[in-house]
């Protein structure tokens, strides 16, 4: 058996998930799912970034005061809750305030620390808690951090520093070697050239405020939280289990590809533990042209939408409407015009059709005739579906099976089974729309298998049963999501 593991980025609890964290979740999702449809064994980690100043600051804000432990308790059990309702089928959720994480922490700042990679030094300079990042003059809009529009900390401290700067050949190697580290291919051109200008070592640590995982011999200090984040995705799984095997893919958004894709790698090289094969970076989406955020407002609640549309339909709209890797905007118009136009009226009648007409001509014994043009038409698109999948074209997956079902409505259009009821052309048919639902499984798990429970293989015969609606209408989503 293959062994496949994907990971989602840990979320910080400082707030529920929107539209934005469900999307990366699913992205990972369909992965994993389309992984165990070919009979991989899949790992898939989720989690919590818990040991952040922004828990403390959130606990204090929402009247949990000093019981910030219980705040993130309760934020980790909404995060999972979430994952649960989406029909996230992670196998690991982690929180990176488990002891057990915490011990691969420490093994790894151990053996960082062994390689001659850690010093400590003086840091001078802005700090930002939204991003949980250092940051340059140069990288502020009007003194502000243009993603949080707050001032950084100017800070002056005494920190430990890691010598990211030693492993920019490494890194630059690697990446010549692996020439889909990094996916879009436009994401690695920003790494490649960030690293070939040259790199500077990093602060990995922060006075302690009692929060968060202790430097080793030093309990003045803490980790800092991205060090910290990012070995959970050995820890999800136990550090030999990663040694044998690490992961496949990182599915992340594109503001933390550098922490991915140059300063997790370069940790990985100092402790002597294998890369992983590919980090993927999302882009990211606003809604009606606006970026998401809380203090906007405009923080869709993903349950909200999938409680009025189903979880299928979101998954649908996400995928198809965003090319993997670019920017998109979410908009309740645009997903109720992709509810009607592609899942009501185009698979959801297209199933009605088929299962309606073929439940009354059925059943189907053996010895029937596949039509020749459509057969082929079914393998090019499995040809297709997986080429691009492969390639994150989650998109052109979506818009190749639905040709494949534009050409079935035209087939019924022109062939008018229900005057017919012709045998050979409803068996062609029936199995057009269940090498569908196969392709839509990762895509589709619930849509897809009501279908394929429609068709079943009883004696050597095939037995159809005409399927509910499959999207039926819905009142708008843009009336009132919540
Ligand atoms: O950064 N569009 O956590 P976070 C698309 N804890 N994706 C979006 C998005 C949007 N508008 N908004 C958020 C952290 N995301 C760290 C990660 S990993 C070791 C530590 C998604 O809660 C996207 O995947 O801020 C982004 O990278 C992630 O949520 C950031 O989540
Ligand atoms: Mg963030």
């Amino acid at each position: 058996m293959k062994k496949f593991y994907i990971t989602t980025p840990i979320y910080y609890v400082n707030d529920k998930p929107h539209i934005g964290h469900a999307y990366s979740t699913i992205i990972a999702d369909v992965l994993a799912r389309y992984h165990r449809a070919k009979g991989d064994e899949v790992a898939f980690s989720t989690g919590t970034d818990e040991n952040s100043q922004k828990t403390i600051d959130a606990a204090v804000k929402n009247g949990a005061g000093e019981k910030i432990m219980q705040y993130a308790d309760q934020m980790a059990e909404i995060w999972k809750h979430t994952w649960e309702k989406l029909d996230i089928s992670y196998t690991r959720f982690i929180r990176t305030t488990e002891e057990d994480h915490k011990k691969v922490v420490y093994e790894i700042w151990k053996r960082v620390n062994d390689a001659g990679d850690i010093y400590k030094g003086q840091y001078e300079g802005l700090y930002c808690v939204g991003h949980e990042a250092f940051m340059k003059e140069s990288d502020l809009v009007d003194g502000l951090c243009p993603d949080h529009k707050k001032a950084p900390e100017r800070i002056k401290e005494e920190n430990y520093f890691f010598k990211l700067s030693k492993y920019q050949k490494q890194l630059l190697a690697h990446y010549e070697s692996h020439p889909d580290f990094v996916m879009p291919h436009s994401r690695f051109h920003e790494v490649t050239s960030f690293v070939a200008s040259g790199l500077e070592d990093i602060s990995i640590s922060r006075p302690s405020k009692g929060w968060g995982i202790p430097v080793p011999g030093d309990e003045t200090q803490s980790i800092y939280v991205w060090f910290d984040a990012l070995i959970n995705y050995i820890s999800a799984i136990g550090l030999s289990a990663w040694e044998d095997h690490p992961a496949d893919l990182h599915a992340v958004g594109k503001d933390i590809t550098r922490f991915h894709a140059v300063i997790w790698p370069a940790m990985l090289f100092s402790a002597g533990v294998p890369l992983p094969a590919q980090v993927g970076a999302n882009g990211f989406f606003t809604i009606d042209g606006v970026k998401i955020s809380k203090s906007l407002g405009n923080a869709i609640d993903p349950l909200a939408l999938a409680a009025k549309a189903g979880n299928d339909a979101l998954r649908y709209f996400l995928l198809r409407e965003i090319p993997y890797g670019e920017d998109g905007d979410f908009s309740f118009a645009k997903f109720d015009a992709r509810y009607e136009g592609d899942l009501a009226n185009g698979l959801g009648n297209f199933a009605s059709r088929v299962t309606t007409l073929a439940e009354k001509y059925g059943p189907f014994e053996q010895g029937l005739l596949l039509d020749g043009a459509i057969a082929e038409k079914i393998e090019a698109t499995r040809t297709e579906v997986e080429a691009l999948i492969n390639q994150f074209k989650f998109h052109e997956v979506l818009q190749s099976v639905w040709n494949l079902i534009q050409v079935g409505d035209v087939m019924v259009n022109v062939t008018k089974p229900w005057e017919t009821g012709d045998k050979n052309v409803l068996f062609t048919l029936v199995v057009m729309l269940d090498n569908i639902a196969a392709f839509l499984l990762p895509f589709m798990p619930v849509t897809s298998t009501a279908i394929t429970a429609a068709i079943r293989h009883e004696g050597g015969a095939i037995v159809v049963k005409k399927l509910a609606p499959l999207f039926p209408r819905i009142a708008g989503t843009s009336s009132s999501p919540s």
